[in-house]
């Protein structure tokens, strides 16, 4: 970045500081404030230890080791055979709002001890604690996937550092406006970045480079020629990491706690999310298409989208109301002026499968006037500095008091207070301002670091609560709809978050600018959320900030399409921005890609159901389906959505063909059954109407097409695959049915045989069977020769099906 571009990124951030000039005034004398409480109240000065120094002795655990060295000590708990949690004595641990669980069966862990330290292990990952400090993790083939140096441990702070070797990649930290292996990114120097760990609201607008956003996790993935790891730390304090030749974790504070896992990256995150939770299954509609703009000013405006969007044949199953929705910006209310019947709105909406999600911030206007701040202040509900003064920062309702989420009974209150808004049918949330963000006038968009929370009681300030606030108030929401509509499955999608995060919501990147290259890094940021265990997550198609040209919506809507949350939002200052708004061939193509999405549900429901059970992302990189092929390990310009499906998006303006990277394998073209054979790279066609879609051989793409299920089988060279497919009501929590299928070649032809299991009912009409790759001359089905129409094969029902 040269000078000129720094000059111009202080003075943008100045200038969205400033972001709604009648808060001027509020947000200068809130800075000063904050500034004077930082000051007062600096942080507790704590001893340390430079280095742990010499192992003295340790002591053999069922599950482990304890070694205790001169200045501090080590305890290496194995929970499961390739997982392991390290904890380097500390002051105070962290209370644990990441973890879901904390019972692990036993293991047999073997120690042994020698002049080389002490080794434990489960056949499985070997963990060695040298004489000096260092500690070395192995897999059962005693290849070593990860070296820490001692760490360093001064004025409460921790500098764990860990070797990198040259071709190692790293993946996660949340999300990040960075390539996907986070070793290239650069900071405006052309150093590498230091990726901060403090959840930030980026006021309005940000693009590539920018750091750091909204969601902050400590967790980053290891790719490596002989293996990959994962290690999690729990500490959600301020940290900066970076990735040179060493990765180096810097935390301002807490413990130094952190979870280590080995194995492939699918069982990484199978074992993480085993830890920290697993998403559960969305209700079926939220998987559609959602339309969203801040500036739907009146109940009028958002009529007229549902229906211009019957109008211009195009689905759609959410509009989301932004502030505008609220009286005077107050949470939890409805302005009765512009939105007089929203109850009878909603319902009128809901029978044509229309949905109303609210935003709903989380800062509370200090107005005595008020039962909610008035009840607040009763209950102590609100943070407040160390001398019990309530923290009272600009936000959009002016002045404003923010509840402390990590007290039990304030979640509990905050729960209460969504009903209102869902008597209304509202039918999700989208909690925003959430980091938690404040108008300032300079430093830092948030409450003061000496703010006091609770912590489950224990106490805490702000610079341990920041980063878990958006978790806790998704906590808060999440347990509220599960109280109060127990019949459907919860949806709240939350800006900020921290690990865990995916127990209760899903998120969206936030304010991008409209530009090809924020339109370009979305796809590292979807997949870095992904890999961090959040598999929700979407952009705003066309970009927050700013106006696309046609192409770039088009462009974008090619993206979203096949991403987990497909919503189109823009800023009130962008112009109105829909799928049909630029005419055609754009309304054309957008209305095809919508539909696309809509035939494919049958396939994302299935990647919904898998990834509540084995917690894996729908939106995977490249290198998922072929791990060993390092070329495939630093691409963010494609990704795969579930094993069947390779998407290359275009994200360059004037882009009519682009090269297509393959993993392994044998794929289709989507559009026209083209074979292409991986590894390797090609040239395809990507003109204004569509991207490169590659299907793998040998998949069962499972589509809904005219009331039927769609099977498109992909002919494979040779072999048997397994597939399934999850049905259910879509909501709700009744019976469900789980299609199994094994698909074969037998000679020239193909073998697809199908069973389930589950008490709910088949819900289509029928089954059509596509054939791609091969000729079909022949069908017999459950051994009885059956007429094939040309273009498909149409039945009831089937158990086996043979094509030849
Ligand atoms: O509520 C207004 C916006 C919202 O549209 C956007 O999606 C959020 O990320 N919100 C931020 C607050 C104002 C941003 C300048």
């Amino acid at each position: 970045m040269s000078i000129i571009q720094k000059i111009v990124s202080k003075w943008q951030y100045f200038v969205s500081s400033f972001f709604y000039l009648g808060y001027t005034q509020k947000a200068l004398q809130y800075s000063f404030w904050r500034d004077g409480i930082e000051r007062r109240f600096p942080p507790p000065a704590l001893q340390g230890f430079e280095r742990p120094g010499k192992l003295l002795e340790h002591r053999t655990e069922s599950w482990g080791v304890h070694c205790r060295f001169e200045h501090s000590e080590l305890t290496v708990r194995f929970l499961a055979a390739d997982l392991v949690r390290c904890d380097w004595l500390s002051e105070q641990l962290p209370v644990p709002y990441a973890i879901a669980r904390d019972e692990w069966p036993a293991l047999a862990v073997e120690v042994q001890a020698g002049a080389q330290g002490v080794e434990a292990t489960t056949g499985a990952m070997r963990v060695r604690v040298t004489p000096d400090g260092r500690v070395r993790f192995a897999d059962a083939d005693g290849q070593t996937l990860r070296e820490e140096l001692p760490p360093d441990h001064q004025r409460g702070g921790w500098v764990h550092r860990v070797s990198l070797a040259e071709q190692e990649r790293i993946y996660g930290l949340g999300e990040r406006a960075a390539p996907l292996n986070l070793r290239l990114a650069r900071d405006a120097g052309g150093g590498a970045t230091a990726f901060q760990m403090w959840n930030f609201d980026m006021a309005g607008r940000y693009g590539p480079g920018a750091d750091p956003l909204y969601i902050s996790i400590p967790l980053y993935i290891s790719l490596q020629p002989q293996g990959s790891y994962l290690v999690f730390y729990e500490n959600s304090f301020p940290a900066a990491f970076t990735f040179k030749q060493e990765a180096v974790a810097a935390f301002e504070g807490g413990a130094l706690r952190y979870y280590v896992g080995i194995g492939p990256v699918e069982k990484l995150l199978e074992r993480y999310t085993e830890l920290t939770g697993r998403p559960p299954l969305p209700p079926k509609w939220a998987l559609g298409y959602h339309q969203s703009r801040w500036g739907y000013e009146t109940e009028a405006a958002v009529r007229n989208v549902a229906q211009a969007f019957e109008a211009n044949d195009i689905p759609v199953s959410a509009i989301h109301l932004d502030i505008d929705v609220m009286d005077d910006f107050k949470a939890f209310t409805i302005d009765p002026k512009r939105f007089p019947l929203l109850g009878e709105f909603t319902r009128d909406l809901a029978r044509r499968g229309v949905r109303l999600v609210s935003i709903l911030n989380p800062a509370i206007k200090a107005d005595p006037d008020l039962p909610i701040f008035r009840d607040g202040m009763e209950r102590k509900a609100f943070v407040t500095t160390p001398n019990a003064q309530a923290v009272i920062a600009p936000v959009w309702p002016g002045w404003c008091a923010f509840p402390d989420f990590s007290d039990p009974e304030v979640r509990h209150w905050w729960s209460e207070q969504y009903r209102y808004l869902l008597s209304l049918g509202i039918a999700g949330f989208w909690h925003d301002m959430n980091e938690p963000a404040a108008f300032v006038a300079w430093g830092d968009r948030s409450l003061p670091r000496p703010t006091r929370h609770s912590m489950e009681g224990r106490g805490g300030d702000h610079r341990e609560a920041h980063n878990l606030y958006g978790l806790l108030q998704a906590r808060a929401g999440y347990e509220s709809l599960c109280t109060f509509r127990p019949e459907v499955r919860p949806f709240i999608v939350s800006r900020a978050g921290w690990a865990g995060l995916q127990r209760y919501a899903w998120t969206w990147t936030g304010d991008t600018e409209s530009s090809w290259g924020a339109l370009a890094m979305t796809v590292a940021q979807v997949l870095e959320l992904g890999l961090c265990g959040i598999p929700y997550s979407g952009p705003d198609t066309g970009g927050f900030r700013g106006n696309p040209t046609s192409e770039l919506y088009v462009r974008w809507m090619q993206l979203s399409a096949f991403l987990p949350f497909f919503r189109t939002h823009a800023s009130n200052d962008a112009r109105s921005r829909a799928p049909w708004t630029f005419g055609e061939p754009s309304l054309g193509i957008a209305r095809a890609f919508i539909k696309l999405r809509y035939r494919l549900l049958p396939y994302l429901y299935t990647l919904c159901w898998e990834a509540s059970r084995r917690g894996i992302p729908l939106v995977r990189p490249l290198f998922w389906a072929d791990p060993g092929n390092k070329r495939l390990w630093d691409i963010d310009d494609a990704f795969m959505l579930g094993d069947a499906l390779a998407v290359y998006p275009v994200v360059r303006e004037g882009e009519r063909a682009r090269e297509v990277v393959l993993p392994a394998g044998r794929w289709y073209h989507f559009w026209d059954d083209q074979v292409l054979e991986g590894p390797g790279s090609i040239r395809l066609d990507a003109p204004i109407e569509r991207i490169p879609l590659l299907v793998k051989a040998g998949s069962v793409l499972p589509m809904e097409e005219d009331g039927h299920l769609a099977l498109h089988l992909y002919a494979p060279e040779s072999g048997a695959f397994a597939g399934a497919i999850y049905e259910d009501a879509g909501d709700g929590y009744g019976a469900n049915r789980i299609e199994r299928l094994r698909f074969s070649r037998r000679g020239e032809g193909l073998v697809l045989e199908r069973s389930w299991e589950g008490g709910f009912a088949f819900p289509y009409r029928g089954v059509r069977v596509f054939v791609h790759g091969v000729h079909v001359g022949r069908a017999r089905v459950d051994g009885r020769q059956t007429s094939w129409s040309g273009e498909y094969l149409q039945v009831d029902s089937f158990r086996t099906l043979e094509l030849d």
